[in-house]
C-alpha cells in the first residue's frame, strides 16, 4: 500500500464528492487491505482538570467565558486516575486519554502529577495518551519518558475557518505542538470536528492539511460537534450521518494506514449508522459513558455492538516493537 504526503486538494474533493456508497465502497476495500481490519482500537477518556479554561474554542463547554453546565474541578488525584483506569482496563480499553482544560501545559506542580499519572497508567498495561494543549518540545520529551504513548492535538477545522471558531490560539500555534510531539516520539493523534457550520470545502481542506504532513497523524479522530447549552454553537444543527462517513471514508482513503476514529458524537448515532462508519473504515472509538463533559454510549452497549458487527477490541501495544515501563 503506498502512501501518499502530495495529495492535491482536487483529488481530494474529487473522492470527498463521489457518490456516497462507491465512497464507502472504495474506503472498504482499502481497509481491508489491512489484514486487522476488524480490530477496533478502544479508547476511554478522563477529564483530570475540568472546565475553567481561558481559551475561547467555541465549541466547547470548558471554556470558561461561556456559561455551561460543567463544574471547574482541579487536577484529579492520582488515586482517582488510576482507579479510572482500572475500570477502563476491565472494561476492554487498551488506552486510557487524558484530558486537561489547559491552554498549554506549564512547568509546575500540576505537570510533575501528570507525569506521574503517566508513568503510573503506562505501568498498568495502557497506552496513555495525553491531551494537555499546547506543548513544548521540552514537555513533549518529558511526557515520552514518563511512558506516554501518543498525544491529541487537533487542528480541528481548515486553516481558512480557523479564526471562526479560535481566537486565542492560531492554526500555526497548533502545527508547532504537533512539530514538537512528533519530534519527541510520541505517536501523533490529530483530527477535527464537523458540525461546526464549516462548508465541505473547509472539511476538505482539513484533511488535505492532515494528509499532506510529512508524516500522517497516526491516529485521526473524527468528532462530531455536541452542541452543548450555554457555548457559542449551542444551536448549530446536528451533521447528517452523511458528512460523517465522508469524513471517514475520505480519511481512510488517503491515510490508509492511520487509525481513524468515529470520536464525539456517538451518542446521537443509531448503530446502523455507527455499522456504516466501520464499513467506511473506522477503527477506533471512544468508550465509556462519559466524553470529557459529554455523555457517550457506555462499554456494555459497545460490546454488544461489535459482537453484533464482528468487531473485536485492539489489544495494547499491538505491532509496537519497544514498549517500555518505567
Ligand atoms: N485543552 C486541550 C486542547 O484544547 O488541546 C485538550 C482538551 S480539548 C477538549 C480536546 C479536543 O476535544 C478539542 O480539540 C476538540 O477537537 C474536541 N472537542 C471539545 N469539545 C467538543 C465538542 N463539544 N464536540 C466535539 N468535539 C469537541
Ligand atoms: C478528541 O478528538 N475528542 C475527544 C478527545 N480528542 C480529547 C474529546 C471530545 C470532547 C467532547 C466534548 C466533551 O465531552 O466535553
Ligand atoms: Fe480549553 Fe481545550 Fe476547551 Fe479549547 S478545547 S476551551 S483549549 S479545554
Amino acid at each position: 500500500m503506498t502512501i501518499r504526503h502530495d495529495w492535491s486538494l482536487g483529488e481530494i474533493r474529487d473522492i470527498y464528492n463521489s457518490p456516497l456508497l462507491d465512497l464507502i465502497f472504495k474506503a472498504a476495500l482499502v481497509h481491508r487491505e489491512n489484514k486487522s481490519y476488524a480490530e477496533v482500537q478502544v479508547s476511554s477518556l478522563i477529564s483530570i482538570k475540568t472546565g475553567g479554561c481561558k481559551e475561547d474554542c467555541s465549541y466547547c463547554p470548558q471554556a470558561a467565558r461561556y456559561t455551561t453546565d460543567v463544574e471547574v474541578e482541579p487536577l484529579m488525584s492520582l488515586e482517582k486516575v488510576i482507579a479510572r483506569a482500572e475500570t477502563a482496563k476491565a472494561n476492554g480499553a487498551s488506552r486510557l486519554c487524558m484530558g486537561a482544560a489547559w491552554r498549554e501545559v506549564r512547568d509546575n506542580r500540576d505537570f510533575d502529577r501528570v507525569l506521574e499519572m503517566v508513568s503510573e497508567v503506562n505501568n498498568m498495561g495502557l497506552e496513555v495518551c495525553c491531551t494537555l494543549g499546547m506543548l513544548t518540545y521540552e514537555q513533549a520529551q518529558k511526557l515520552k519518558d514518563a511512558g506516554c504513548f501518543a498525544y491529541n492535538h487537533n487542528i480541528d477545522t481548515s486553516s481558512d475557518n480557523y479564526n471562526n471558531i479560535i481566537t486565542t490560539r492560531n492554526f500555526e500555534d497548533r502545527l508547532n505542538t504537533l512539530n514538537n510531539v512528533r519530534k519527541a516520539k510520541l505517536s501523533v493523534c490529530c483530527g477535527g470536528i464537523v458540525g461546526l457550520g464549516e462548508t465541505d470545502d473547509d472539511r476538505i481542506k482539513m484533511l488535505h492539511t492532515l494528509s499532506t504532513m510529512e508524516e500522517h497523524p497516526d491516529s485521526v479522530p473524527i468528532n462530531a460537534l455536541v452542541a452543548v447549552k450555554g457555548t457559542p454553537l449551542e444551536n448549530n444543527e446536528r451533521v447528517t450521518i452523511d458528512v460523517m462517513l465522508r469524513m471517514i471514508a475520505t480519511a481512510r482513503i488517503i491515510m490508509p494506514k492511520s487509525v481513524v476514529r468515529l470520536s464525539a458524537g456517538r451518542n446521537e448515532m443509531s448503530l446502523a449508522e455507527q455499522a456504516l462508519c466501520f464499513m467506511a473504515g473506522a477503527n477506533s472509538i471512544f468508550a465509556g459513558e462519559k466524553l470529557l463533559t459529554t455523555p457517550n454510549p457506555d462499554f456494555d452497549e459497545d460490546m454488544q455492538m461489535f459482537k453484533l458487527l464482528g468487531l473485536t477490541p485492539r489489544k495494547a501495544f499491538k505491532d509496537v516493537h519497544e514498549h517500555q515501563t518505567v
